[in-house]
């Protein structure tokens, strides 16, 4: 899982090399800004899917938490392809992350240099090696998502994670996968690092963006390509026990790609195995990463 060099600031420095003080911001307040994107060994070689896409909500998380990213969208996007290809990767996972470094001490952030680093390692099934295939069991988390207006959602940032080891900590130890956030208002969230989508009836249902998720670019792939099969998606408020009753239930995540859910708090969904519709939609998603069918939308950047 470790590569050989990490853009750091601007420069590329060997792995372990890639240090940073104790007494940076970040590690005791949680202040970065991050992303996760993937790139693909696709028929035209590697290739990164939606990556300015990725470096702008990057840029929109960095600008909720006023920090300053001293580099542009399209030196981070190159930067990002350099680091694929000094690492000779030709599938990989690629985590750019901003911070507040090492400068004053307390809890004022403004003070404090921002840095900037993009790592690049291989990454398989984020939920394990059978994941794609068989889907994943899940329970509802006992935590919920923050409020709205306490932490904010529409920022990818290091601190708000802090909920999401909760959720993924509890989850783990009682034998399941992953969890389900719900929001404070009760409603369905997201996974700790996913979205979710439940079929019923072959409709296609996500919570919509008020409810404490984090608008991924997985789930607006899938949306986009759901549509294109001629498929209904409603966005709206999903209550909990909707998912027990749905036919089937899935996850979208760059991490996670599109991983099926078979079961949640125990109770099997559907036929508890991949159901077609998800199947359906993930040899969707797999031809347009991998470049098997036209990128019309110009979503893969050649490394
Ligand atoms: N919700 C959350 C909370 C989340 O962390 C992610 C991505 C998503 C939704 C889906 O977003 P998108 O990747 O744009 O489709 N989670 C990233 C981090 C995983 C990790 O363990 O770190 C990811 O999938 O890269």
């Amino acid at each position: 899982m470790e590569s050989e060099k990490i853009w750091f600031n601007g420069k590329l420095v060997p792995w372990n090399d890639a240090k940073i003080h104790v007494l940076s911001h970040v590690v005791h307040y949680g202040s970065s800004v991050f992303e996760g994107v993937r790139c693909y060994n696709t028929r035209k070689g590697p290739a990164v899917f939606r990556l300015q896409d990725h470096i702008n909500r990057l840029f929109d998380s960095a600008k909720i938490y006023r920090m300053d990213i001293p580099y542009t969208r399209e030196e981070l996007c190159a930067a990002s392809l350099e680091t694929i290809r000094v690492n000779k990767l030709k599938e990989c996972y690629i985590r750019p992350v901003v911070f507040r470094g090492y400068g004053s001490r307390g809890v004022n952030p403004l003070d404090c240099p921002v840095d900037s680093v993009i790592a690049v390692w291989e990454w398989g099934q984020y939920l394990g090696p059978e994941a794609l295939e068989k889907g994943v069991s899940v329970c509802t988390a006992s935590w919920n998502r923050v409020a709205p207006n306490t932490l904010p959602f529409l920022a990818k940032a290091g601190g708000k994670y802090l909920n999401s080891q909760l959720v993924k900590m509890e989850a783990k130890l009682n034998g399941y996968d992953e969890g389900i956030v719900l929001g404070t208002d009760g409603m369905v969230s997201e996974g700790s690092g996913e979205n979710i989508f439940a079929i019923k009836n072959e409709v296609i249902y996500t919570p919509s963006s008020h409810f404490s998720i984090l608008p991924g670019i997985t789930r607006h792939t899938v949306i986009t390509l759901a549509e294109e099969l001629g498929m209904r998606v409603e966005r709206r408020a999903i209550p909990r026990e909707f998912l027990y009753i749905a036919d089937e239930v899935f996850f979208t995540g760059t991490a996670a790609e599109i991983t099926p859910v078979r079961a949640i708090d125990l109770i099997p969904i559907g036929s508890g195995k991949c159901g077609p519709v998800t199947r359906r939609l993930q040899d969707a998603f797999f031809k347009v990463v991998n470049a098997e069918v036209e990128d019309r939308r110009g979503w893969l950047t050649v490394v």
